[in-house]
């Protein structure tokens, strides 16, 4: 029975998540040792750790994907899910948001992490997911831990409600007070803390603390209320059972402190998910899930390893699940399993069945993808809900370094797409460019990586190109003739052709004004093809657009005329026909919305200014205080990367969407740039 006198819940599942570079692999390195799954704490400094193990995360020291490790604490069964802080590895966190059953939200005492913050809280409170904040590196406070939740309180819609508070030692934090149980530590190094008794200033303190917790807790506690305003003093049992029910209905979220490079006050984190984090019964009745005796199962990750395998992690939120467990998903028959494993950062350990709530690796589901509701029944299961990933925002062209590569190249990019759903690959027909589209720099380099260092394909990457276009101002009456006499047959075509601008966004037509059979009726279409063909690369070298030609007039020879030579002809007219058409260049013009604090509103505006973007407004972002929405008209090619301006200015938080707009005409020494490395790449 758990101190509060519910039942045991069974196995847990968390997440850790929070701002970048907070501590959340360190945190999860501490609970493992404090466990004993692991026999001592390793570091990210060092690239010793459980957590940030593949060869990318080590090598930036930060995490890049999620890292899985179960551990038991009480007999329990927790596993811990290391989610990336960074914004453009977030889509790995949001992907398994829905098979948690609360979320440790790391942070630290730094305003500016405060938008990061809040950009996650946001994502919990979106899918209803219970949360306990824990104020990590307690060990650099420079300031009260009451002004600190002043300052984080922002970021969260419901009450942060302090649970400990520091015992300062001079200018450092020696130790907590837990309110609820009213009891003081002090930090043992590496080692479990000591109770010691309070006494003076230490105690006002902590009786004023408690208060305000209580005060909190009373608002949805009319009982608790009255006690408080009668003086009675609440029984502890009375006051760990609101805690625990006011976080499972999300009506507070507690705040824990600690150091985790130290593993101080990582036992309280343990202590507080034992009694207040709910179990998956809890969960699975949060997402809908229903139990009937089948297996269900949230998919939150897939992984291809080098040696082929694919493992899908996933948690069981019913039933059972074992080695040959045939599973479905709504839409596909995902496979039959072929090993369960037990994760522990990157090395898997096979194990028998999987029972609810547990968190595990499944081996082989052929079809199975992140986000996948899976199930045993006959009926596959309804979908329990799925990360949709953001749009992308930066994109590099790749090829591979060899071309004997490319068909691996192409079974690779499946992989890490399988891996990595916000990466999106494109390929362009009109350049024959693979598009990787991700969610930043470091996203698209860490995928690059990974395509070399997991999948063996050595990438080469440029910049995109721009889907530059190009038309002409002044109409031309052009003559093409195609005539060649070598021996036997010889050729002959001729047509006329009236060239003419059409207004923007037309693109292209034809129209044919042949009387008196000049030109035979069987050989326009062959004329079309040639106007067509020469149109694909106009006299800048770009596609050409928003143009009509007409077949005025034309002739024809009895024995050499062919379809072939009219093609010619077409071609000739257009091609000699242009160059007099005052041809201009086309660029593509988006829309674009930006999202940021309000505090950097302006800078972006300097920014989009400044990138030739012609801002048409900004407005308060709706449903979010303290965020602005800036809507611009900006040039394609300044878009290219803007996300790394836009992520500088905001401190990794702003982020935007575009879409198409419109062509516009470009003249002047830009347009004389783009012709001339156009010309130099021919
Ligand atoms: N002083 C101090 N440093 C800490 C503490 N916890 C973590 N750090 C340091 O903070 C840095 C980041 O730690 P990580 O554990 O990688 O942080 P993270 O939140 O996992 O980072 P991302 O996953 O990249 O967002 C490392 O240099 C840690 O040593 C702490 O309690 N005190
Ligand atoms: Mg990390």
């Amino acid at each position: 029975m758990g101190q509060n006198g519910t039942s045991p819940t069974g196995p847990r599942c968390i997440a850790l998540v929070g701002p970048f570079q907070s501590g959340k692999t360190t945190l999860l390195e501490a609970i493992l040792t404090r466990t004993g799954t692991i026999p001592r704490q390793g570091t990210v400094d060092a690239g010793t750790t459980i957590g940030d193990a593949s060869k990318e995360a080590r090598h930036h020291r930060m995490s890049v994907e999620i890292s899985v490790a179960t551990t038991t604490f009480m007999g329990d069964s927790y596993t811990f899910i290391d989610c990336p802080g960074s914004v453009e590895f977030i889509h790995d966190m949001r992907a398994v948001l829905p098979a948690i059953d609360a979320a440790v939200v790391v942070c630290e005492a730094d305003e500016r992490k405060v938008p990061q913050l809040q950009l996650i809280l946001r994502e919990l409170e979106a899918l209803n997911i219970p949360r306990f904040l824990f104020l990590n590196k307690i060990d650099k406070a420079d300031k009260r831990v009451r002004e600190t939740l002043k300052l984080l309180q922002p970021a969260s819609r419901v009450p942060l409600l302090l649970r400990q508070i520091p015992i300062w030692n001079g200018d450092i934090v020696s130790g907590f007070v837990d309110l609820a149980l009213e009891r003081a530590f002090v930090y043992k190094e590496h080692a479990p803390s000591e109770v010691i008794s309070l006494d003076g200033e230490n105690l006002d303190r902590e009786k004023e603390a408690r208060f305000t917790m209580l005060e909190t807790l009373a608002d949805h506690d009319d009982e608790l209320m009255e006690q408080l305003l009668e003086d009675i003093p609440p029984p502890r049992d009375r006051v760990f059972d609101d805690l625990s029910k006011e976080v499972r209905d999300l009506q507070v979220c507690p705040v824990l402190i600690g150091v985790a490079t130290r593993t101080n006050g990582v036992l309280r984190v343990m202590k507080a998910l034992r009694h207040e984090c709910p179990g998956v019964t809890q969960t699975a009745k949060r997402l809908g899930v229903k139990a009937n005796g089948d297996a269900v199962a949230y998919s939150l990750k897939t992984l291809h390893s080098a040696h082929g395998g694919k493992m899908s992690m996933a948690r069981v939120l019913t039933g059972q699940i074992g080695d040959g467990t045939v599973l479905n998903s709504p839409e596909v028959d995902a496979g039959r399993v072929s090993g369960v494993f037990k994760m522990l950062g990157q090395t898997n350990e096979k194990r028998g069945p999987a029972q609810a709530g547990e968190t595990v690796a499944l081996g082989k589901l052929d079809h199975a993808k992140t986000g996948d509701t899976l199930s045993s029944g006959k009926q596959p299961h309804a979908a329990i809900g799925e990360a949709q990933p953001y749009p992308p925002v930066l994109a590099i062209a790749i090829s591979a370094k060899e071309r004997k590569d490319d068909v691996k190249l192409g079974q690779a990019l499946n992989k890490l797409l399988d891996e990595d759903p916000s990466l999106t690959v494109v390929h362009n027909p009109e350049t024959h460019e693979v598009v990787v589209w991700g969610q930043g720099e470091m996203h698209l380099r860490v995928a690059t990586e990974r395509l070399a260092d997991r999948f063996g394909v050595a990438i080469e990457r440029r910049t995109p190109s721009v889907g530059y276009r190009e038309t002409i101002r002044k109409p031309v009456e052009q003559r093409g003739r195609h005539k060649k006499q070598s021996g036997g047959h010889g050729q002959f075509g001729d047509v006329v052709l009236d060239i003419k601008p059409l207004p923007r966004g037309s693109g292209f037509s034809f129209e044919e004004k042949i009387t008196g059979g000049v030109v035979p009726r069987n050989y326009i279409p062959s004329v079309e093809e040639g106007v067509i063909d020469a149109l694909k690369h106009g006299p800048l070298g770009f596609p050409v657009v928003d143009i009509s030609v007409s077949l005025i007039d034309g002739s024809y020879h009895t024995v050499d005329s062919s379809d072939m030579a009219f093609r010619a002809a077409g071609r000739v007219g257009i091609v000699e026909g242009l160059p007099h058409c005052n041809p201009v260049l086309l660029e593509p013009i988006h829309t674009v919305e930006i999202v940021c604090p309000t505090d950097a509103t302006a800078k972006i505006n300097a920014i989009l200014s400044g990138r030739r973007g012609q801002i048409l407004g900004f407005d308060t972002r709706e449903g979010w205080a303290g965020w602005d929405v800036v809507r611009a008209m900006m040039p394609e090619s300044e878009i290219g990367d803007l996300i790394i301006e836009v992520r500088s200015a905001t401190a990794g938080v702003g982020s935007f969407t575009f879409k198409f707009d419109h062509m516009a005409e470009l003249t002047g020494k830009q347009a004389d740039q783009i012709v001339a490395a156009r010309r130099a790449a021919e």
